[in-house]
């Protein structure tokens, strides 16, 4: 019997926590969706990434099947979290609720009383403050584009709705399942027991572990699953486990990138898709006025066109995280002295919508190159690419590029972004790279082959790009010795001293047997590549290409 009644008082708030939750899932997901509001689900995992190092964000990598595997796995562990915080919730509510110490609480409020009360108001308290407080430097995150200051309120706000109406739901419902009466009112006395044993009736009729109202809530909150699950899944169609590292490589590289191959990278599961409305970029910090600009404010600016490349720093030797294509906006430096930055400007920190924040030197940030871009060859930003101003800054690796900017701080110290916190770094200068395209290559185990066979005495195009930052390239030479005799390859290409170079040379084998071709290029001071190989962690890749050939 009191086993059986224990076993109702669980089930009773196990249910009251899940549906509670469900409700709260439905909040999360439809002000996810319309509002850009970020949901625990995703905002957890986000900040936790930043406090990983790269071994085991790589380690993870490997286990969870790349980046898109791991974000996948964030969200996932995210659903299961919440559906077990509310169930443990219910459950420890209920005990709660029921203890002797509690129903013995002649004070009762909200239908329940005083101890199980304190429990669900402290716990809510308790959540949103440490929240807020573990989640600080993400908050300012709006996917819908809002500005920091604005988006962090929004979302402080959006987590009290959260918890407050878990706290209140679960109140209602546990109460309304179990059946109890008005506050104080007693419950008729069952036949054979003394009055004063039984002041309240109990909470869950004996005998029955589940009651009807149960059965109900529980059928209604199933349902409430349906919606949300509608959202997650139009939201799962633009998620960027489709686009997020491809690569433009292969053959047919043109010197300028059409939009649509241009290479991407993001940390988001769904990248944020900004309205231009709602968006506005702000500035402060160490300024003297800080400003604030809608997107048809900064077009006052004087627009600038500029053709530069972009390489993030995850890219290997020999692969295509890279690209070059034509970008218009306008000078960060113009706009940063509208603000008057004062004595002791050190960095500019920036932020963006999705929460991401990064780095550079106040040097860099005004520098005339260093561009706010709204158009990419000719069209507005797509909105993986940062729609709809991103940060521009040639001769760094793309984590520097600001993709969704929505705040720019003038700070006196060594500020880090969301990559550094990993350990990327400290520096986020590419070294002079040069790497074979065309003919096709293959990726294996002992490194890169030419996937067509060559037949001797027959002339091939060999064709590759070089990279030097903001350096530019004066020359590249191709060697099919492995480095012990080099020619000078022909730059056909060659870009700016912002962009990538392409060059093409002949070949023609004389006789059968395997070669490794490989080139060097030489940047725009005059300094050689180095040939001294290392990986990407933590600064970038460096080294030579090397692509074996065979020839019959
Ligand atoms: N807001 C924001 N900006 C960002 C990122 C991001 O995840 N969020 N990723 C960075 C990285 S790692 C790279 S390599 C470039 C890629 O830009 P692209 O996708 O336009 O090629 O954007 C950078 N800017
Ligand atoms: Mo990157």
């Amino acid at each position: 019997m009191r086993v059986q009644r224990l076993l109702g008082v669980i089930l009773t708030g196990l249910i009251a926590g899940l549906a509670a939750m469900a409700f709260v899932a439905l909040l999360m997901a439809a002000g996810r969706y319309w509002l850009g509001i970020s949901p625990p689900v995703e905002s957890i995992p986000d900040r936790v990434a930043r406090l990983l190092d790269i071994r085991t964000f790589f380690s993870l990598f490997g286990k969870y099947g790349g980046y898109s595997g791991l974000k996948r796995f964030g969200i996932i562990s995210g659903l299961r979290g919440l559906t077990t915080a509310g169930a443990a919730v219910g459950v420890i509510y209920a005990l709660v609720a029921e203890a002797p110490f509690s129903r013995r609480s002649r004070r009762r409020m909200l239908g329940t009383s005083l101890p199980a009360l304190l429990f669900v108001a402290v716990s809510v308290v308790v959540v949103w403050i440490g929240m807020a407080i573990f989640l600080w430097p993400v908050l300012g995150a709006n996917y819908r584009g809002l500005p920091p200051t604005s988006a962090r309120l929004v979302t402080m706000a959006a987590m009290l709705v959260w918890y407050g109406s878990f706290g209140v739901l679960l109140i209602g419902l546990y109460r309304w399942m179990a059946g109890f009466r008005r506050q104080g009112v007693p419950a008729p006395v069952p036949a054979g027991v003394e009055p004063n044993e039984t002041p309240m009736r109990p909470a869950v009729a004996v005998g029955t572990p589940i009651t009807r109202r149960a059965a109900i809530t529980a059928v209604a909150s199933g349902a409430l699953v349906f919606p949300t699950y509608r959202i997650i899944k139009s939201m799962e169609r633009d998620a960027t486990f489709t686009y997020d590292g491809t690569p433009y490589s292969g053959e047919g590289i043109q010197p300028i990138t059409p939009t649509a191959q241009f290479y991407s990278v993001t940390k988001n599961v769904v990248d944020p898709d900004v309205d231009k409305g709602v968006w506005g970029l702000e500035v402060g910090g160490l300024v003297a006025h800080g400003k604030s600009y809608g997107f048809d404010d900064l077009k006052q600016f004087q627009q600038v066109d500029q053709e530069t490349t972009l390489m993030c720093i995850s890219n290997r030797i020999g692969a295509g995280l890279f690209s070059n294509a034509n970008w218009r906006g306008v000078r960060l430096k113009d706009v940063l002295e509208e603000s008057s930055p004062k004595e002791g400007a050190v960095e500019i920190l920036m932020s963006a919508a999705d929460g991401y924040q990064d780095s550079i030197s106040f040097e860099k940030a005004t520098d005339p190159t260093t561009l706010l871009v709204y158009e990419i060859n000719g069209e507005p930003l797509p909105r993986k690419h940062g729609y709809p101003v991103r940060l521009l800054v040639p001769g760094m690796y793309g984590e520097k590029n600001v993709k969704w900017i929505t705040r720019i701080d003038v700070v006196d110290h060594d500020a880090k972004g969301f990559y550094e916190q990993q350990g990327w770094g400290p520096h986020f200068v590419p070294s002079t790279r040069s790497d074979i395209f065309s003919p096709r290559t293959r990726l294996g185990g002992n490194g890169f082959t030419f996937i067509r066979q060559f037949k001797a005495n027959q002339t091939v195009e060999i064709k590759g790009r070089a990279f030097a930052g903001d350096r530019g390239i004066r020359s590249v030479e191709f060697s099919t010795d492995n480095g012990g005799n080099w020619r000078p390859a022909t730059i056909y290409y060659p870009g700016t001293r912002l962009t990538w170079a392409l060059w093409s040379a002949s070949w023609t084998p004389t006789s059968t047997g395997t070669y490794v071709i490989t080139s060097r290029a030489v940047d725009g001071t005059g300094a050689p590549q180095p040939e001294q190989a290392h990986g990407i962690v933590p600064q970038g890749a460096q080294g030579y290409h090397r692509v074996k050939a065979t020839v019959a």
